[in-house]
C-alpha cells in the first residue's frame, strides 16, 4: 500500500527519537499547561462530549439557544441543534462593541510595503457596509457569491460581509486561472463574483479582473461583479453587470444587522481536489465550524490578548479561511496579513514583517520553511525575531530536518512548535500539539485535539498494532466537519464514509508510536500534495486530454525536495503527432493556463500507451514508481501489456 516515498518517510520518522519538552515559562502563561490537564480534558471531551462542547460554545454569542448539541451520528451528524448564530457578529461586533474596540483586528502590509490597520470599530463598520452592498444587488441569504481575490483587507471583509447576510461565500485561490473559475463558479451557481482590478505579487501584477472576464464568458448566472480598486491598473467595467466596490460602499448604508443563522445553515464552500472528477464544493456550516476554529485557535496558537498573531496562508485556502479569518477574530486576535511573496524584495521579507509588526505567533508551511533552508541562515539572521513566541506549520508532513531548523533559526529553542494536521473537509485542526501542554517530536502532529478520536486501521477498518503504518480514520464526528459535497450527497459518502464503515476516511496513511504519537505519512489515493496544495491527479489529465494534440494522460506525484512533490506527466500522442521538446512545453504551459501556475506538470513524458490493468484502469503506482526511481520492482501482475512497459522505461532518460 505505502508508496516508495511513503516509506522513505517512514523510514526517517522511525528513527527520530528526540523530544522536546514545552518551555517551563511558556507553559506556565499558557491556557493549557500539562500533560496532565490535556490529558483530563481530552478525556472529558470524549466522555462527555455534549458537555464539553456546550461549556465551549457558551464562551461565544448565540443569539437563541440550541436545544441538543449533537443529534445522529457519523456522516448524519448535527451539532447545535436549533441555536441561532451569525459568524460575523461574533468575529466582529462581539468584540467592536465590547472592550476590543479601539484594538487593531487586521494589520495589513501590501506587497509595496504600505501598512493598514483595522480596528474591530473600523472592520464593524467596513463588514456592515459591505453587507448592505451585496444585498443592494439583490443578494440574499442561501445564495452563493464567488470571490477571487488578492490577500487584502477587503477579502476578509468579503467574507465577513456574506456570512453577515446568510449569503454562502465561495472563496477561489487567486492563482486559480480562468477555466478553473468557472468551473467552480457553475458548480455552485454563484450570482455574483468578487475581485478586484489587480493584486500585486512578486513586484508584478496579477490580473484578477481580466481573468474573471474571461471566466464569466462561460457564467450565465452570475449577474454582477463587484470590483475592488487595489493598483488602480485599467480593467474594463461592463456597464450593468460590473460595480466598483468603494462607489458601492459610499452609497451603502452603514448599519446591517446580522441575520441569525441556524447552526447547521451553510456558512461557505470551499473547492478541493480528489481521486477522481471534478474539484469537488465542500459545504461548511455555521454553529460547529464556529465553536472548533475558536477554540481549536484559543488553545492550539494559545492566543493571548497581546498577540500580533501571523498564519502565512492565502484566504483561497481553508488554512486561510479557518487560521486568518474565523478562529483569530472570534477569539479578538490582531491578525496580520500580508499581500505578497515571501522572495519579495528579497529573500527576508517574512523576518522583516516579523521584526516591523512584533509578531508574536508566526504559522506557515513546510514546503515555505524549505524554501527558506534553501535561500540561507544570513537571511534570517539579519533579524532578531525576539518578537516570537510561538510557531506552527500545516499543509504536508514537516521532515525532521526542517523541523530542527524551524526550531533553531526561527524559534531560536525557545518557541514550541505546533504540527497541526488536518484538511479542508475536517475544517479544524484535528492533530496537534498544546504548546504548553505537548512534548513535541520532530515529524509528528502528536496528539488529537479535543473531541477527536483518531485511529490507525487496515483496508477493512481493523485496528493496526502501535509501530505498524494503516490508513488514518475518524471514529467520532466533530462538529467543524464538512457536512457535504455541494450538490453530490453520495459522493460525499462514498469518498469520506463508506470505505471504513461508520468511521471518517482521511485519505492519509499514518503510524501511531507507542506514546500515542500520530506520525502521517503523506496521501494513499491519488491526490498529489505540491507544495501543500492538493491537486487530483484527474484535474491534471483531464486538462492535458482537453489539449488537441493529446490522446490519453496518466499524472502523479514524485518526490521533490522543495515542493513536497512534483508533477510527472505520461502522455499519448493522437495519430500523426509527434513528441518534440516544443510541445512538451507547451503541454505544461497549457495546463497552467486550464488550471493555473501550481498545476503546471514538472516533467511531461511522451509515451506509446499507458500501463493499465486488464479492466483498463490506468496502473499508476507503477508510473510513480518510475517516476521516482527510474525504474519498476513492484508487482505487476495485473498489468495488461508488459509491453508498454519496456518501452516507459526505455524512454527514461
Ligand atoms: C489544512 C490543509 C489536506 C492534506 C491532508 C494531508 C496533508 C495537512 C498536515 C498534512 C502531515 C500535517 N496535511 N497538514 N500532512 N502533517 N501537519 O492542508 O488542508 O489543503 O485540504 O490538505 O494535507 O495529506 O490530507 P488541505
Amino acid at each position: 500500500m505505502a508508496t516508495l516515498e511513503e516509506s522513505k518517510n517512514l523510514d526517517s520518522s522511525l528513527r527520530e527519537n528526540r523530544v522536546f519538552a514545552p518551555p517551563a515559562e511558556f507553559a506556565a502563561k499558557a491556557h493549557i499547561k500539562s500533560l496532565e490537564q490535556y490529558e483530563a480534558m481530552y478525556r472529558r471531551s470524549v466522555e462527555d462530549p455534549e458537555g464539553f462542547w456546550a461549556d465551549a460554545a457558551k464562551e461565544l454569542e448565540w443569539f437563541a439557544p440550541w436545544t441538543k448539541v449533537i443529534d445522529g451520528q457519523a456522516q448524519h451528524t448535527k451539532w447545535f441543534v436549533g441555536g441561532k448564530l451569525n459568524l460575523s457578529h461574533n468575529c466582529v461586533d462581539r468584540h467592536a462593541l465590547g472592550a476590543r474596540k479601539d484594538k487593531v483586528a487586521i494589520l495589513w502590509e501590501g506587497e509595496p510595503g504600505e501598512v493598514r490597520r483595522l480596528t474591530y470599530a473600523d472592520l464593524h463598520e467596513e463588514v456592515q457596509r459591505f453587507a448592505n452592498v451585496l444585498k443592494g444587488l439583490g443578494i440574499k441569504r442561501g445564495d452563493r457569491v464567488a470571490i477571487y481575490m488578492g490577500m487584502c483587507p477587503e477579502l476578509a471583509i468579503a467574507l465577513l460581509g456574506c456570512a453577515r447576510i446568510g449569503a454562502i461565500h465561495s472563496v477561489i485561490f487567486g492563482g486559480f486561472a480562468a477555466h478553473a473559475i468557472s468551473d467552480r463558479v457553475n458548480d455552485a451557481g454563484c450570482v455574483a463574483i468578487i475581485t478586484q482590478d489587480t493584486s500585486y505579487r512578486r513586484g508584478g501584477e496579477v490580473k484578477l479582473k481580466a481573468i474573471v472576464d474571461q471566466a464569466l464568458e462561460k457564467c450565465s448566472m452570475v449577474k454582477n461583479v463587484v470590483v475592488y480598486k487595489r493598483s488602480g491598473s485599467p480593467v474594463e467595467m461592463k456597464e450593468g453587470r460590473d460595480i466598483w466596490w468603494d462607489q458601492a460602499m459610499l452609497a451603502a448604508g452603514k448599519e446591517c444587522p446580522a441575520e441569525w443563522m441556524d447552526a447547521e445553515d451553510p456558512l461557505y464552500l470551499l473547492y478541493t481536489s480528489g481521486t477522481t472528477g471534478k474539484p469537488k464544493g465542500l459545504v461548511h456550516t455555521t454553529g460547529g465550524y464556529a465553536v472548533q476554529t475558536y477554540l481549536t485557535s484559543k488553545y492550539v496558537f494559545d492566543l493571548r490578548e497581546d498577540d500580533i498573531y501571523w498564519c502565512t496562508a492565502d484566504i483561497g485556502w481553508v488554512t486561510g479561511h479557518s487560521y486568518v479569518v474565523y478562529g483569530p477574530l472570534q477569539n479578538g486576535a490582531t491578525v496580520m496579513m500580508y499581500e505578497g511573496a515571501p522572495n519579495w524584495p528579497e529573500n527576508d521579507r517574512f523576518w522583516k514583517i516579523v521584526d516591523d509588526h512584533k509578531v508574536t505567533v508566526f504559522y506557515t508551511a513546510p514546503t515555505a520553511i524549505r524554501a527558506f533552508t534553501k535561500w540561507g541562515d544570513e537571511w534570517v539572521r539579519k533579524h532578531s525575531l525576539a518578537s516570537l513566541r510561538l510557531l506552527g506549520t500545516v499543509g504536508e508532513p514537516i521532515n525532521p530536518e526542517s523541523w530542527m531548523w524551524y526550531h533553531r533559526e526561527i524559534g531560536k529553542e525557545r518557541c514550541p512548535i505546533v504540527d497541526t494536521y488536518w484538511q479542508t473537509e475536517t475544517g479544524t485542526i484535528m492533530i496537534s500539539p498544546l504548546p504548553g501542554a505537548t512534548p513535541t517530536k520532530p515529524g509528528s502532529a502528536t496528539r488529537p485535539f479535543f473531541g477527536i478520536v483518531p485511529e490507525v486501521v487496515t483496508r477493512s477498518g481493523e485496528p493496526v498494532p502501535d509501530g505498524q503504518g494503516g490508513l488514518l480514520v475518524f471514529r467520532k464526528a466533530w462538529p467543524s466537519m464538512a457536512r457535504t459535497v455541494y450538490g453530490d450527497q453520495e459522493r460525499y459518502e462514498k469518498t469520506y464514509w463508506s470505505d471504513i464503515p461508520g468511521s471518517y476516511f482521511t485519505g492519509d496513511g499514518a503510524r501511531r508510536d507507542a506514546d500515542g504519537y500520530y506520525w502521517l505519512m503523506g496521501r494513499v489515493d491519488d491526490v498529489i500534495n505540491v507544495s501543500g496544495h492538493r491537486l487530483g491527479t484527474m484535474e491534471i489529465e483531464s486538462a492535458l486530454v482537453a489539449h488537441p494534440k493529446v490522446a490519453e494522460a496518466a499524472c502523479v506525484g514524485r518526490p521533490d525536495d522543495m515542493k513536497g512533490q512534483a508533477i510527472a506527466a505520461f502522455v499519448t500522442l493522437e495519430g500523426g503527432q509527434e513528441p518534440s521538446e516544443e510541445l512538451r512545453q507547451e503541454l505544461r504551459q497549457w495546463v497552467a493556463k486550464e488550471i493555473g501556475a501550481l498545476a503546471r506538470p514538472d516533467d511531461v513524458r511522451f509515451t506509446d500507451a499507458l500501463p493499465k490493468t486488464r479492466s483498463g484502469k490506468i496502473m499508476r503506482r507503477l508510473l510513480r514508481e518510475l517516476a521516482t526511481t527510474g525504474d519498476v520492482k513492484g508487482d505487476t501482475t495485473t498489468l495488461e501489456d508488459f509491453g508498454v512497459l519496456a518501452k516507459l522505461r526505455e524512454n527514461e532518460e
